[in-house]
């Protein structure tokens, strides 16, 4: 039986484990007898294991890993969030889960949990669930919060913010990021990254959140406020905006960032999240670290690669600049699609 040992759910590589499982199934299925037995071995040294491993050079380390496995593993182990999304969509069995899972803020385990109560229906969640504020907007606006937003109205809703911002202050700079920024024809939310010559958290927390999010609450723009984080490296403000001319709400991000953070959070908020991943895993490759703070050097690091230091500041303001620090070819946004 392949699905020999232990049960996998108590070991902290079961994810991994569960992968490499189909894919040793799979070439037994072709009658790669060589790679069936290579993935098996990997496996089972794998399950061993009371530790989560995560990068390459210490799967090499663990007897019957090779560093094809070992890559596997990394991979695996890194975009394990996106492939576990994967698999639910492949799954017929699931789309009330699914369906859950589309409304703002709700995950797996809050889906599920819904399902195993016997939801089968956003009506039979409104009457009888108990919901979170956010939930219920989730659920309310449910049909316009699916749509894409085309490109021209991203934009729109960009000029909206810019134009406010620039009534306080003409020094504001708004770049609208996300799949925007990279090209895409229509993109799932707004994502406005907010910055002002010089300035920081602090001062742009008290302008951008407390001045203008209540005069576009007040102009009709902004309909509802979802997330608010204020922290000394930025703040995020979430929620849902509509233009004049529309009746469909929209998700909006606005981003405020430090202005000598802002390459750095340039980078990050344009994405995709598995380029993000890629260069970030590339900078700790190279003994730094990149945030979206900025670009960092001497990273103290104690057992299992857990941060103990921030290091020393490369770059945070250039965005180009981090790239060339790196030793990558500059890549604008619209190739930055992993
Ligand atoms: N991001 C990330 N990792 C995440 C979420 C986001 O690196 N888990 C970064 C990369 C994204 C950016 O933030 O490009 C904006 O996040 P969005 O969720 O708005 O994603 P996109 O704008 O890329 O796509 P969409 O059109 O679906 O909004
Ligand atoms: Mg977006
Ligand atoms: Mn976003």
């Amino acid at each position: 039986d392949k699905h020999d040992g232990a049960n996998t759910d108590a070991n902290p590589n079961s994810e991994t484990i569960e992968i490499l499982q189909q894919m040793s199934e799979f070439y037994d299925r072709i009658r790669d007898q060589w790679r069936t037995l290579a993935y098996r071995k990997a496996i089972a040294s794998l399950k061993k294991q009371s530790q989560r491993v995560i990068f390459q050079e210490d799967a090499v380390k663990l007897p019957f890993v090779g560093h094809r496995i070992a890559a596997k593993i990394e991979e695996i182990a890194l975009t394990r969030g996106l492939r576990r999304l994967d698999n639910a969509k492949l799954d017929p069995h699931d789309q009330v889960l699914q369906m859950f899972m589309k409304i703002y803020g709700v995950g797996i385990s809050q889906a599920s949990q819904w399902v195993q109560q016997g939801y089968r229906t956003l009506k039979d969640l409104e009457k009888s669930a108990k919901l979170s504020t956010n939930q219920k907007i989730g659920i309310a606006h449910y049909d316009d919060l699916q749509l894409r937003i085309p490109r021209a109205e991203v934009e729109h809703h960009g000029a909206v913010v810019r134009d406010a911002l620039r009534q306080m202050d003409p020094e504001f700079q708004v770049t609208v990021g996300g799949s925007y920024r990279r090209g895409a024809l229509s993109s799932g939310d707004v994502d406005l990254i907010i910055t002002r010559p010089g300035a920081d958290a602090r001062s742009l927390n008290i302008s951008a959140i407390g001045t203008l999010v209540p005069k576009l609450e007040s102009a009709g723009f902004l309909v509802a406020a979802l997330a608010k984080t204020s922290k000394d490296t930025g703040s995020k403000w979430h929620g849902c905006s509509k233009l004049p001319t529309s009746d469909v709400w929209r998700r909006i991000d606005l981003l405020l960032v430090p202005w000598d953070e802002m390459g750095a959070a340039l980078i990050y908020f344009t994405g995709n999240d598995i380029f993000n991943r890629s260069i970030r895993l590339l900078a700790s490759k190279k003994g730094m670290r990149l945030n979206q703070r900025g670009l960092f050097k001497d990273v103290m690091r104690g057992p299992g690669r857990v941060k103990v230091t921030d290091g020393i500041l490369l770059e945070g303001r250039n965005e180009k600049r981090i790239f060339e620090i790196l030793g990558v070819p500059w890549r604008p946004p619209e190739h930055r699609i992993c």
